[in-house]
């Protein structure tokens, strides 16, 4: 495993995924006030090859007033699997959902394009607010849905999981991800933050069960884990992509 300073891994990426990373970033930059957040020094950027192919890993991280972690990554395997990762964890005090994407490219087009902006109440609904603006966008039709695997109860009613075909498919999904991102946003930064410790508690069980059917994505896993070992990926896993504790 190698550190260095990262090359601008994104400008060699599938198109779509550099374009969403630009559209998280932009989209987080107009709404919100980002801080810095400390990446553990040998996360930021990782480089691993142990069996096969070489796994380039980019991390960039921020905090916000609402978010206690805004996470995009950007991954590349080899020369041809291109992956894009991003998480806005609000702090519990927040009564908000969790935006999740996860984008996988290969062999010249996306197999995998899923955002959602997953509800973390007990009774696992979303926000009247959200629920009414999410209502409110205009329908629209993937030529290819795609199942969600069994341990993605975590997904609202609204989660897009589709491989996109075409440019059309292609865009259309980046503009719906640019909706979500923007009215996240938006409803956040006009959210009141809760103040009784059980209304908290229950938000953070929330967050707790979405991470750890999260690190049930075994996909993930097995990509990681032929880079990097089983056991620096259980610590990814758990401390850089889905955790809960900080
Ligand atoms: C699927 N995730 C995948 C796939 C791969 C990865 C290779 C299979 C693609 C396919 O079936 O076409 C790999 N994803 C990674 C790796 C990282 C990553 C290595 O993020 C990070 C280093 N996954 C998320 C988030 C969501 C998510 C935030 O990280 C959703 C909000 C979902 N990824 C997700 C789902 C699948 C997937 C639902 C399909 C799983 C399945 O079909 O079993």
């Amino acid at each position: 495993m190698t550190k260095s300073m990262p090359t601008s891994l994104r400008s060699q990426q599938y198109p779509l995924i550099h374009d969403l990373a630009n559209c998280i970033e932009t989209v987080w930059r107009e709404n919100l006030h980002l801080s810095p957040y400390l990446v553990p020094e040998d996360l930021g950027y990782v480089e691993g090859a142990l069996e096969g192919e070489r796994l380039i890993i980019e991390n960039y991280c921020y905090q916000t007033t609402q978010f206690r972690k805004l996470h995009l990554e950007l991954a590349r395997v080899g020369n041809g699997l291109d992956i894009l990762h991003c998480v806005m964890f609000p702090k519990p005090e927040y009564a908000i959902p969790i935006f999740g994407a996860d984008l996988v490219s290969g062999r010249g087009s996306i197999s995998a394009a899923i955002a959602d902006l997953s509800p973390v109440h007990p009774e696992r609904a979303l926000p009247r607010s959200y629920y009414n603006a999410l209502s409110s966008l205009p329908a629209i039709h993937f030529e290819q849905p795609r199942e969600l695997p069994q341990w993605g109860d975590i997904f609202s009613d609204f989660c897009l999981f589709v491989r996109p075909i075409g440019d059309r498919e292609e865009a259309a999904f980046l503009q719906r991800v640019r909706e979500y991102l923007t009215l996240h946003c938006q409803l956040a930064v006009a959210t009141t933050p809760l103040t009784t410790s059980l209304e908290i508690e229950q938000i953070l069980a929330g967050q707790r069960y979405y991470c750890e059917k999260q690190q049930q994505n075994d996909k993930t896993r097995r990509v990681l884990e032929k880079s990097f070992g089983t056991e620096w990926t259980e610590r990814y896993m758990t401390t850089m992509l889905f955790d809960y504790n900080s």
